[in-house]
């Protein structure tokens, strides 16, 4: 069986004390994380004092997004090797903002996911269709090609390790939520693919997650389908209470 993994995607919220008042009060409200895997992806700058105020904690923490090399003159980077060395577990590779606001490429993402792997970092790699795409029918062909090149060169461990996030772009922080069944069939027609790319026991280890407008009211229901294994939550992570039940769900 698949542990479901609820990650939160802070983005570019929060201050550095709301950040440590997020992890201390939800310190004592998260739930026993023996059936769910509970993450914080949080901005960088908060990295380091988020893993030590999460250490006494089921709370596991990652990053939102990260360069491929492990060092070297890229300006304003940062690299797998310092998330690493700071403790952080997970990294979001591939955030359709990344995609569309800094030019990441399935080929980029391809290069982090690996430079991931290769540091003791969990990849969380995003996936999804715009509007017009889904419009014009052609979501499974765009998903699918994200998800070939996005692991190209993985093993079949790498592959079963891997989280990957299905988020339709038109679903993300529009209040619109992808059906719970459309959501699974997308989700089904990744794990298809990998089954395709490696074997059908790597494709029933790996996670998916479906991301869009997560909230309190749609969990469960999504969680319910068969091929969603957790949740990429913006919004809804941003509150203690809200995150908590979230997790409750999913544990
Ligand atoms: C999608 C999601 C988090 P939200 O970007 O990755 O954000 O839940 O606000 O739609």
């Amino acid at each position: 069986m698949r542990k479901p993994i609820i990650a939160g995607n802070w983005k570019m919220y929060k201050t550095a004390t709301e950040a440590n008042e997020f992890v201390e009060k939800a310190k004592g409200l998260v739930p026993n994380t023996d059936n769910v895997d509970a993450v914080i992806c949080a901005p960088a700058l908060f990295l380091n004092q988020l893993v030590t105020s999460a250490q006494s904690s089921p709370l596991q923490i990652g990053a939102q997004t990260m360069h491929e090399e492990n060092e070297g003159a890229f300006t304003g980077e940062i690299s797998p090797v310092q998330l690493a060395d700071l403790g952080v577990k997970y990294v979001i590779i591939g955030h359709s903002e990344r995609r569309q606001y800094f030019n990441e490429t399935d080929a980029s993402v391809n290069k982090k996911v690996h430079a991931a792997f290769a540091n003791g970092l969990t990849p969380i790699m995003c996936v999804g269709e715009t509007l017009e795409e889904r419009e014009s029918g052609s979501t499974g062909q765009i998903v699918e090609t994200q998800v070939e090149q996005g692991l190209s060169g993985l093993s079949d461990q790498q592959v079963a390790d891997l989280v990957i996030a299905y988020e339709p772009i038109w679903a993300i922080g529009t209040g619109k939520t992808a059906t719970a069944e459309d959501a699974n069939e997308v989700c089904g027609t990744i794990r298809k693919k990998v089954a395709a790319l490696y074997s059908q026991e790597t494709a029933d280890k790996v996670r998916i997650q479906y991301g869009g407008s997560v909230k309190p009211a749609n969990i469960e229901e999504l969680l319910g389908m068969e091929h969603i294994d957790g949740a990429l939550v913006g919004g809804a992570s941003l509150e203690v209470e809200s995150f908590v039940k979230l997790l409750e769900a999913g544990s």
